[in-house]
């Protein structure tokens, strides 16, 4: 790797050392304005004297790609080199000052035998054995990119608002480029509606998009060249569910996305990561819910966030969207920076309405465009363009935890009084919280189901806080937190008829479904404590789902039961030991309560499923889809798997043949057709990995350890491949009551595989190391054995950086 980069001294700064990052390189020769020098290397990187003025500095490295098992900087992925720079991997590559707010021109020149070299920016010359690239866009290096291989191109073009042709290319290995169609319609689509949207046009002559089989995380923003994990990217119907298509959808919508906010855009340090990536995340949510429907997307949105965000906000590794330190800062693409960050981005436009927030997001485009930029930056916009004070909303960036909000009522003489009241807990590092700025939206209803106050929001910023509707001819029932304003626990315990009543009237889609959780939750805990199941529940639930008005995506919802984690939340909240098995138990009762209650109905909602003609990913079909396999999971309790037999013998598409095979395992069948779905589908990667998966996370809990076991001596478990190693060990910390086996054994075991891939790849050590993360919750056997697996993963030598940040914090 030959690098030549020309500095200038910044006049602000005061003279000193001239500094490079750069981690497992050899130095081959440094020069400076052409003349030898010998820099003082370290681990870390390397310091020089420089002259005064400008100069150029040219250095010749080795790394090792094929040897590279981290995959982040340049590796080898199944024969084809590609790079993963955010958040530090350029230094991985060369000395470079690697930080976000250090943004240069590059020009790049690629020699290999390969076929296929590409860069970020513009193609320029290329021929037998180079080729070149000029990205015309100054970028901070971690949007660098580079790839050769043997690829194929499935290739389309885009005309830009302002007439630009664009040449779109997602680059597979041959023979999947069958797969690539969805990507790019998702890609076109994408470029189309941050047009529409947000008057955003793109800028440069290419775009591409390449699939790599070794990746960490999902995909990456590089500008110009876009890298995705292969099942970021290929779909087709017989190897890909409808939720495969969705998260493509949403995907590449992401990293497309991230072009204005993100790369012409971009954040001044990493403490910053939420600029970029909150609002990107917030954008993506705002186009899957124009192309599929805003309701179902903003429920899913919650049940993700309630599971994944709440649970990390509550426990040991709580941290403020805009963190205060960190470690290793991979430790910090986390679910409260990405997703709690994008409900920030809602609620702020929510506070300043659609309009302010069109100008404040124009006003941030122009002020900003080629900054690297701060929250502070972000949140000026937002008061320059709308003239509203944002210091105390501020706080949604550095006060970690969840706000509990509660509600006392008042109905005397046509006034209706709600008391609304807000509590921060503590959190690491934050014994003390201030009141924040809650947007509370809220309706009220008649008792005769009218909506009598259409929704209004509620600005909670007191720790307690009256609000008066006056004229009522009745007292009113209350729906609160309506489309999930705020990402806040509501504390309020509705009574059993005015959730039925919710269920039945509630004109705010989100509330409405709320409602029916409201009353399943009723159901878990009265299982928990041993009573009997409200008698009122399956009638409720059984009225909304004959609805033939209400989309079926949205019926599919409502048959979905609160997740375990959280119940398991629920009752820690209370003060109460966890025990993920009296919880699954729960669960699996209510389910069979269910499909007995429901009985009547469930075999035509599941034939409602049955869509005729060829697959398509559309919305209608996938809703149709959805609510027709909810259906099938509760009946295969009571038919002995008939249907779901059928199912998986007559499927032609992956939605309805994984849905099927997820119904039988579920409840212990299955056996035959988990092994006709592996001879079918052993050559198939990405859906081998469900393969894998399913078996463990649908796993009866005293089998999914042993089951998680045998599949690591599988033949085809090929641990140093991240999507393969979460399909088994991911999938066993997605089956809580397996996981957490009374017995210690989940723990021995993912600690066993944590210590090495440690050695392998910290990075995705690290991040699977989070299923230890709500061990506190448990009763003092579980916890004991779990502290142990901790604490001898803390002990072992040579432990990362990565890892040893996070058991440090989770042991706490
Ligand atoms: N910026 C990417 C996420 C990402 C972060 C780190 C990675 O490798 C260590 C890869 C991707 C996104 O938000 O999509
Ligand atoms: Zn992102």
């Amino acid at each position: 790797m030959t690098s030549r980069i020309r500095f200038r001294p910044n006049p602000e700064a005061r003279p000193g050392p001239f500094f490079l990052h750069g981690e497992d390189l050899r130095l081959v020769e440094a020069r400076i304005d052409g003349r030898p020098v010998q820099p003082k290397v370290t681990a870390e990187g390397l310091t020089c004297d420089v002259p005064e003025g400008e100069f150029t500095w040219e250095a010749v490295v080795e790394n090792d790609p094929e040897a590279n098992t981290r995959l982040e900087g340049l590796y080898l992925s199944r024969g084809m080199y590609c790079t993963q720079c955010e958040a530090e991997g350029f230094r991985r590559i060369t000395y470079y000052p690697d930080r976000p707010d250090v943004m240069a021109v590059f020009d790049v020149r690629i020699e290999s035998d390969l076929p296929v070299l590409l860069s970020n920016g513009n193609p320029g010359t290329s021929g037998p054995g180079f080729a070149e690239w000029h990205d015309p866009w100054p970028k901070p290096a971690y949007l660098f990119a580079l790839v050769a291989g043997e690829l194929v191109a499935h290739r389309d073009r885009f005309t830009t608002m302002s007439g630009r042709h664009v040449d779109l290319a997602v680059w597979v290995r041959p023979g999947d480029e069958g797969k690539c169609a969805w990507a790019m319609e998702s890609l076109k689509a994408s470029m189309k509606w941050d047009e529409d949207t947000y008057g955003r046009e793109y800028d440069l002559d290419v775009f591409n998009i390449v699939a790599v089989d070794d990746f960490n995380m999902g995909a990456m923003e590089n500008k110009g060249l876009n890298i995705f994990n292969s099942s970021a990217v290929l779909a087709s119907p017989e190897t890909a569910t409808d939720a495969d298509y969705e998260r493509i959808e949403a995907i590449v919508a992401h990293e497309y996305f991230h072009n204005w906010t993100g790369n012409r855009i971009t954040c001044r340090d990493w403490f910053q990561l939420s600029l970029k990536e909150g609002l990107t995340v917030f954008r993506d949510a705002q186009f899957s819910g124009d192309l599929r429907g805003h309701g179902v997307k903003r429920i899913q949105d919650a049940v993700d966030l309630r599971a994944r965000q709440f649970r990390e906000d509550n426990g040991p590794l709580a941290h403020p969207v805009r963190p205060e330190s960190f470690v290793e800062i991979n430790n910090f693409y986390t679910a409260t920076v990405y997703e709690k960050g994008a409900e920030v981005i809602g609620m702020l436009k929510r506070l300043v309405g659609d309009e302010g927030y069109r100008k404040a997001l124009d006003l941030y485009f122009e002020r900003h465009d080629g900054d690297a930029a701060t929250v502070e930056d972000w949140l000026r916009v937002f008061e320059d363009a709308t003239g509203r004070d944002l210091s105390q909303f501020k706080l949604w960036y550095s006060q970690s935890g969840t706000p509990r909000v509660k509600v006392e009522e008042a109905w005397e003489d046509g006034r209706y009084r709600l008391d609304l009241s807000q509590v921060l807990p503590p959190t690491p590092g934050q014994p003390e919280k201030k009141p924040m700025v809650i947007p509370v939206a809220v309706g009220l209803l008649n008792p005769n189901g009218d909506e009598v106050q259409p929704t209004t929001v509620l600005e909670l910023t007191e720790g307690r806080q009256s609000f008066t509707f006056e004229g009522l001819a009745s007292r009113p029932v209350p729906s609160i937190v309506r489309g999930f304003s705020a990402p806040v626990i509501l504390e309020r315990e509705a009574p059993e008829e005015e959730a039925a009543f919710l269920l039945a009237h509630d004109t705010d889609d989100f509330n409405r479904w709320e409602a029916g959780q409201a009353l399943a939750r009723r159901a878990i805990r009265a299982r928990l404590d041993g009573r009997d199941i409200d008698a009122g529940w399956a009638p409720s639930l059984l009225a909304a789902l004959r609805d033939d008005g209400l989309d079926p995506a949205y019926r599919a919802m409502l048959l979905a039961l609160p997740s375990q984690e959280e119940t398991a939340q629920a009752l820690w909240d209370e003060g109460r030991r966890v025990d993920p098995l009296a919880i699954w138990t729960a669960h699996e009762e209510i389910r069979d309560h269910l499909a007995r209650g429901l009985g009547d109905i469930l075999p035509a909602l599941h034939d409602q499923g049955q869509v005729q003609g060829p697959y398509s990913p559309d919305p209608a079909s996938v809703g149709r889809r959805a609510l027709g396999n909810a259906a099938l999971r509760l009946l295969t309790r009571t038919d002995g798997g008939v249907r779901a037999r059928a199912q998986f013998a007559g499927a032609d598409d992956m939605t309805q043949s994984v849905a099927a095979l997820s119904a039988l395992l579920a409840v212990g069948l299955g056996e035959a057709e988990l092994q006709q779905f592996h001879d079918r589908w052993k050559g198939e990667r990405r859906v081998l990995d469900k393969w894998f998966g399913l078996q463990v996370s649908l796993a009866r809990p005293e089998a999914a350890v042993a089951t998680a076991e045998r599949l690591t001596t599988h033949p085809l478990f090929d641990w140093k491949n991240p999507n393969r190693f979460r399909s088994v060990l991911g999938a066993l910390a997605m089956n809580p009551a397996g996981f957490h086996d009374p017995s210690g054994a989940g723990y021995r075991f993912l600690a066993d595989w944590l210590i090495r891939l440690d050695a392998a790849n910290p990075l995705m050590a690290a991040r699977m190391s989070g299923a230890f993360e709500t061990w506190r919750r448990l009763e003092e056997g579980r916890q004991s054995k779990a502290r142990a697996e901790l604490e001898r993963i803390r002990g072992t030598p040579g432990l990362s950086r990565d890892l040893s940040e996070m058991v440090g914090r989770l042991l706490g």
